[in-house]
């Protein structure tokens, strides 16, 4: 079946960490028919958490395109994991959906990960609907939830309520079409149902409530609501989808997903209040000379975007996309814009989770995969004809964790380097690199889990066993007072000898930058070109220091005198003088080891600030500020690098798995004198190794 614009909806579901967003988008595919038995994320058997890592750890870790046909439209699902450490997923997917459910915790209300993604929901303007979850738990409390709601926006209105809570709970009333959906115990819920007697009072309230609300958004309803006239059903989604797609009205529905209660209103609401592609779905973009344009499904010319890839060693690669315009088809030879390059749209797939059916055809708005495609990665863009056209990026957070990375096994380091590099691809979050200073082959992510979930995945796809250990910190050395120094070098060994002989001094530069070389000989006691590789020297000496062996910065050098021999001297001679005479000043010149500072940015629940700030300090951190912000501090920071290497495990146990951080490398500072001593004596045990 081929679906015009007008009758898709493209849903991303947002949220914190253990909402229940996995359990929801079982739901509604359940409710929907588009599968038979309702799976749990305990069990392992949803859909949307199919990777073994998934089902083991009992959390989503990358996001899964799903799909379910309502009402007459396709309304593609996609599960977003709500771990900090996977967000590069959930702020990916963003770039192709009109529309996003936000679950909330009904007992925890509003998190720090609610608050994040929301605020990224407001740069996008993306139409946004509530689902507070987990009503049968205890301690659950809708109205609360709502009220930490309300603190989100004051767009927010209930369309739902729950009939009990707890383990009262018995099920959920839609106030839009006033109809009740009693708990069916992981059953489909069907049809609504009369509301019963005892709710009837406050969900005519609640009706009341929204209809003067959506009233608001067009004349003729409020002057229909004001002379008391009945607004029809039509009527009421027509203003609803209106003002939810303006950013008007945030509407909240509730329910229990894991027990399948409150999911047939949401699929109604899915339909009546988020925008399809076609109202929706143009994509912001720009020419390369910056012109700006909007590319939209009344197009014909295709224009599709792959925003996530996905790396089976064996079946290999899949690229999800959207298509933003036009219609891909199995015979489609579309151009990469990036490379340029031709690539078949043979393989297309439609996806429910890790099951994927073949289907001929997509059209304008519609998500999908295609595999094989032989040059094509995250981010880009294929279109049936060359185009000068790019799609504005989402920022995606920087990697905060490093690990220094090497094979178990001998001789697997192109093995493991190729599997590392699959993995990137899958997820842009991921830094892989080798640290020139240090030759370590680094792994960087966005939390300590992020980098295990990265290494059994190397392991558990691509065979390969790795062995992790924190990286070594990139000290730096440098000096403090000036100070002279002289090298001489003199080999007389038969024949023609070496002699080189120089002074120099040198002195700090400001803010411990640069090198400078300045050749103060007068009166040509050395040659020219002699001059020129005593600075050459020096600069290969600046590469180990004399404290412990780490590069020096941060000095000017002058040549002020030395002397030569007609026959003897050479440009090797003079490099090897000029590098004793740098070693010789140096270790009179007060030299100091440099370490890198970081920038932190810490986000925690207001409970935990003492903790984290009391935590820094011992770090040797030095606090900028502290923001709060609606349950949420801000901590910002600076903190040396050494201090944080291990940063990620400490913020989890003093959150409880609630904080989150960034961290980005600011500048060098003297490392002080007690802490020095122990890195200089490792650093010498190591030489000597
Ligand atoms: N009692 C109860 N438990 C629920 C409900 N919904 C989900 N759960 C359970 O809550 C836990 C977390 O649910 P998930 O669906 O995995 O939550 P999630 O938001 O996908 O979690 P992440 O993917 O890790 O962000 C699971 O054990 C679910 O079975 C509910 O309505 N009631
Ligand atoms: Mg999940």
């Amino acid at each position: 079946m081929q679906h015009v614009p007008g009758k898709i909806r493209n849903v991303a579901v947002l949220g914190h960490r253990g909402s229940g967003k996995t359990s929801l988008v079982e739901s509604l595919l359940y409710e929907a028919g588009a599968i038979s038995r309702l799976g749990t994320v305990i069990d392992g058997t949803t859909v949307s958490d199919h990777e073994e890592d998934e089902k083991r750890r009992s959390m989503s870790i990358a996001a899964t395109v799903c799909h379910a046909e309502w009402e007459g439209r396709r309304i593609n699902l996609i599960d977003t994991p709500g771990d900090p450490s996977f967000q590069g997923d959930a702020l990916s997917v963003l770039r192709v959906v009109e529309g996003a459910i936000f679950e909330v915790s009904g007992v925890a209300g509003v998190e720090v990960s609610t608050d994040r993604l929301w605020r990224r929901a407001d740069e996008l303007s993306l139409p946004r609907l509530i689902h507070v979850n987990l009503l049968d738990r205890e301690r659950a409390s809708f109205a609360t939830a709502l009220e930490s709601l309300k603190r989100l926006s004051d767009k927010v209105i209930a369309v739902s309520m729950p009939m009990g809570e707890e383990h009262a709970f018995a099920g959920v009333i839609d106030v839009v079409h006033m109809l009740a959906y009693p708990d069916t115990k992981g059953k489909r819920e069907g049809n609504g149902q009369p509301i019963p007697e005892q709710y009837l009072a406050e969900a005519q309230r609640l009706h009341d409530e929204l209809i003067e609300h959506v009233a608001e958004a067009a004349d003729e309803l409020i002057v229909k609501f004001l002379e008391g006239e009945e607004i029809s059903a039509a009527e009421m989604a027509s203003a609803l989808k209106a003002m939810v797609s303006r950013g008007d009205l945030f509407p909240v529905t509730c329910g229990a997903a894991a027990r399948n209660s409150g999911t047939h209103a949401l699929l109604d609401l899915i339909i009546e209040a988020l925008p399809s592609p076609r109202r929706a779905g143009s994509v912001k973009a720009h020419t390369a000379s910056g012109e700006r344009l909007e590319i939209g499904p009344e197009e014909d010319a295709v224009v599709l975007y792959v925003f996530k890839t996905l790396a089976d060693p064996f079946a290999g690669k899949l690229s999800l996309f959207r298509v933003f315009s036009g219609t891909v088809t199995g015979d489609s030879t579309l151009v990469n814009h990036r490379t340029k390059g031709k690539e078949r749209m043979a393989g297309l797939f439609d996806l429910q989770g890790k099951e994927h059916a073949p289907l001929p055809s997509f059209g304008p708005g519609n998500i999908g995969a295609v595999s094989k495609l032989r040059d094509v990665t995250t981010g880009d863009l294929l279109f049936d004809h060359e185009r000068d056209l790019e799609i504005d990026p989402i920022p995606l957070p920087t990697p905060v964790v490093s690990v220094a990375v090497e094979p178990a096994k001998k001789g697997e380091d192109e093995k493991m380097g190729i599997a590392l590099r699959r993995l990137q691809e899958e997820d842009p979050t991921l830094g892989v690199h080798r640290d020139e200073r240090t030759s370590e082959m680094l792994l960087e992510g966005l939390s300590q889990m992020h980098i295990e979930v990265t290494v059994d995945r190397l392991k558990r796809r691509f065979g390969v066993d790795v062995i992790s250990h924190p990286p070594r910190v990139p000290y730096l050395e440098a000096i403090r007072r000036p100070a002279r120094g002289h090298g001489r070098h003199r080999k007389q060994t038969g024949g023609r000898g070496q002699f080189g002989d120089c002074h120099v001094q040198i002195e700090p530069l400001a803010g411990h930058d640069g090198y400078e070389f300045v050749d103060r000989i007068v009166g040509g006691v050395i040659p020219q070109s002699f001059r020129s590789a005593v600075d050459k020297g020096i600069q290969e000496s600046m590469l180990r220091g004399s404290l412990a062996g780490f590069p020096v910065v941060g000095v000017r050098v002058s040549l002020v005198d030395g002397s030569y021999h007609a026959v003897d001297s050479s440009e090797m001679a003079f490099k090897i003088a000029g590098s004793l005479a740098f070693r010789a000043a140096s270790e009179q010149a007060d030299p100091v080891l440099l370490e890198p500072v970081m920038g932190v940015e810490i986000s925690v629940p207001d409970v935990h600030v003492g903790d984290v700030t009391g935590d820094l300090s011992a770090r040797r951190g030095r606090l900028l500020g502290i923001d709060a912000r609606g349950g949420t501090t801000v901590v910002r920071a600076e903190a040396p690098m050494g201090e944080m290497l291990t940063y990620s495990q400490t913020l989890t146990s003093l959150t409880g798995g609630r904080g989150d951080y960034s961290m980005s490398f600011l500048r060098y500072e003297e490392v002080p004198q007690h802490i020095a001593t122990k890195v200089v004596g490792e650093a010498r045990k190591k030489a000597e190794h």
